[in-house]
């Protein structure tokens, strides 16, 4: 009912506007260039639909983009995750999974807000969100210490950082596109701001740090989270690369020591698959232009995860 089959809808989006790095909008091409698409439709057998562009946001962005609330380049932010939540939304509303390749975390305002928006008008429900990150990206414009809008994509789509007046950059963000903190999970974190702890605690949010993971297992952390989230709930997988180590992935923007093994990232990735209940995946922040030895090591890493998440298996 939730899914049609193996129909794959394929957005591509070369944007780096949320934050300050340039080249992390060159990753959807450096991982379709990898073979990523060729082997999802190869070996895992999925119906793609993608229009063959890998959009390219960063260089038609306004020119003239003043500081909002504190935010950088909040109209471009804007712009790019509007159109963006309107696509997911199309591929999302026909039953596709929807892969999107980033692109840095500020685009996950998009595709979260439109698979949200599709789901409920599936099936009538909440759907869950898994975070998977080093960073809990849910600063509000009033507390971020950077002004990077990728570090605040939960607290917009949470409605912890809501726009009240419909014309400002986000006031598109409306109730049917949110997510609840109750159906918000966090797996990887380890550099989390204060102020964001803050809202952590206070929202009763359910997050497992690195410090989980050296405690229980990787296996035990992944059936806490899923019991969480309860079985039969629709999913949204939203992957930053730099939830894993950088001795795995090192070429992406903000690199934190004491990450995820390789295994540790794909096995996430297989749990989640195994539902039966993901709806939608992002993979974002990979930079390949950041590290001329790592770029590669880390475009297979988000391949790895990607064909985890679509069902690929070991055995
Ligand atoms: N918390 C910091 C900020 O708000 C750093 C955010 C981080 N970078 C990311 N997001 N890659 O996961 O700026
Ligand atoms: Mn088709
Ligand atoms: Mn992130
Ligand atoms: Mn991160």
């Amino acid at each position: 009912f939730l899914k049609n089959g193996h129909e794959l809808g394929l957005v591509a989006v070369g944007f780096s506007g949320g934050q300050c790095k340039p080249g992390v909008d060159a990753a959807p091409m450096a991982l379709i260039e990898s073979g990523l698409v060729s082997q999802l439709k190869a070996d895992l057998e999925y119906d793609i639909h993608f229009d063959d562009q890998v959009h390219v946001y960063t260089e038609q962005m306004p020119k003239d983009d003043p500081d909002y609330r504190g935010m950088k380049k909040p109209r471009a932010v804007c712009a790019v995750t509007k159109q963006l939540s309107n696509q997911v939304y199309e591929h999302a509303k026909q039953g596709r999974f929807v892969l999107t390749l980033g692109g840095d975390h500020s685009i996950a305002i998009g595709t979260i807000s439109g698979t949200a928006k599709a789901v409920r008008e599936r099936t009538g429900r909440d759907m869950a969100v898994i975070w998977v990150d080093a960073h809990a990206d849910i600063n509000t414009p009033e507390v971020s210490g950077s002004g990077n809008i990728h570090g605040m994509p939960v607290a917009f789509l949470t409605g912890l950082a809501s726009e009240p007046e419909p014309t400002k950059p986000f006031g598109w963000i409306s109730d049917e596109h949110k997510i609840s903190v109750k159906k918000l999970v966090y797996i990887g974190l380890r550099d989390v701001d204060r102020a964001e702890k803050k809202i952590l605690r206070e929202q009763g949010i359910k997050a497992f740090s690195m410090h989980d993971i050296d405690r229980h297992g990787i296996g035990r952390v992944m059936d806490m989270a899923l019991g969480w989230i309860g079985s039969d709930t629709p999913i949204h997988l939203s992957f930053d690369i730099d939830a894993l180590d950088p001795m795995w992935a090192p070429s992406t923007g903000t690199a934190v020591r004491g990450g995820l093994t390789l295994r540790e990232g794909d096995f996430i990735a297989e749990c989640v698959h195994e539902t039966g209940s993901l709806v939608a995946l992002d993979l974002v922040e990979v930079n390949p232009s950041l590290e001329e030895q790592g770029a590669a090591e880390t475009v297979r890493a988000g391949v790895s995860i990607v064909r985890c998440a679509l069902g690929d298996t070991l055995l």
